[in-house]
């Protein structure tokens, strides 16, 4: 009989330990502050869905705060977050600078912050990781494009995205390198439309203004948001876009496709939204105790209207 008892117990205790452990696989319970960019593009906002979703599925209490591009906004709610000491912080920095002070509290508060989509420069060690893809082979994979299509010669002009994030920065970085080892690939204007439908037209709108548009051969926008609204400044302006204009931007969102179809865009390179996942998973395994490295990357290809309508389809247009 007492052996029959120790079996039971052992039983038990076997069935709660993996009720804990499948807990902390998906991280059910945990309540973890999720500080966003803001909702300033299409990405973005297919970005907030995915996580959402993702942590409704595992069962994971997602406080969310939406920054309005704001980082101040990022930091106060980062703060309120360590005062209510929740289980982990997940930030996605509108900026790369002014970081170390809300990560270090946080770290002081032993609640570990996972870093997803755009860089910081703080200490790496005041972070688990950061889930992203590679915005430097973005921009490479954009220019390889632009150099194959044009066969090395093509006035460029360039529709940054937010001033000081990662993400334009890198991918300015990569598509520069590309189009240095070509002499006539050249940018002959570039400015920041911050990665919004709005500032892209509005940019376009001044270059056409300001240089003959005959002269430019294509435009290199890093996101699609900017890039679809330059394709309506070069409409209005009489011109024909992927035709008379090449357009190669990134983020693959469904509406890019829908332009390709139209006839309006020639290239995108994608941008995965589905991040939540590793995110979450990156916060379970510290939670856990387990050691990550500090870039967990997300990977993207790059797509033409061949693909466009299937594409389109797929991505819920
Ligand atoms: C890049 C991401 C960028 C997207 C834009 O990972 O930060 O921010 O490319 C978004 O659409 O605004």
């Amino acid at each position: 009989m007492r052996f029959v008892k120790v079996l039971l117990l052992v039983a038990m205790l076997l069935s709660v330990g993996s009720v804990f452990a499948q807990d902390a696989g998906s991280g059910a319970g945990l309540t973890i502050g999720f500080s966003q960019v803001g909702s300033e593009s299409a990405w973005r906002t297919a970005f907030t869905e995915a996580v959402k979703a993702e942590a409704e599925a595992r069962g994971i209490n997602l406080l969310f705060s939406d920054a309005q591009q704001k980082q101040e906004n990022q930091i106060a709610a980062v703060r309120s977050w360590i005062a209510q000491g929740v289980d982990a912080i997940i930030i996605a920095p509108v900026v790369e600078t002014g970081w170390d002070e809300v990560l270090q509290e946080a770290q002081d508060a032993e609640i570990p912050v996972v870093i997803v989509d755009r860089n910081v420069t703080a200490d790496p060690s005041l972070f688990v990781t950061r889930v992203s893809s590679d915005f430097v082979h973005e921009g490479r994979l954009a220019a390889a494009w632009l150099v194959q299509a044009t066969a090395g010669k093509c006035a460029i002009v360039e529709l940054q995205g937010t001033v000081g994030s990662s993400a334009a920065l890198d991918r300015q970085k990569g598509f520069n390198e590309v189009i240095a080892l070509f002499p006539d690939m050249k940018i002959v204007a570039s400015q920041s439309g911050d990665f919004t439908r709005t500032g892209g037209k509005q940019v376009m709108e001044s270059f056409l203004n300001s240089m003959d548009p005959s002269s430019i051969c294509a435009v290199w926008a890093h996101n699609d948001d900017m890039l679809i609204g330059a394709t309506q400044a070069m409409k209005e302006a009489g011109l024909d876009p992927a035709d008379d204009i090449l357009t190669i931007s990134v983020d693959a969102i469904p509406d890019i496709f829908k332009a390709m179809m139209d006839g309006d865009a020639n290239a995108t390179v994608e941008l995965s939204p589905y991040m939540g996942g590793p995110a979450f998973d990156a916060v379970v395994a510290a939670l856990n105790g387990v050691e990550l490295p500090k870039w967990i990357p997300v990977a993207g290809g790059i797509y033409f209207p061949d693909t466009a309508a299937e594409e389109y389809a797929k991505r819920g247009g």
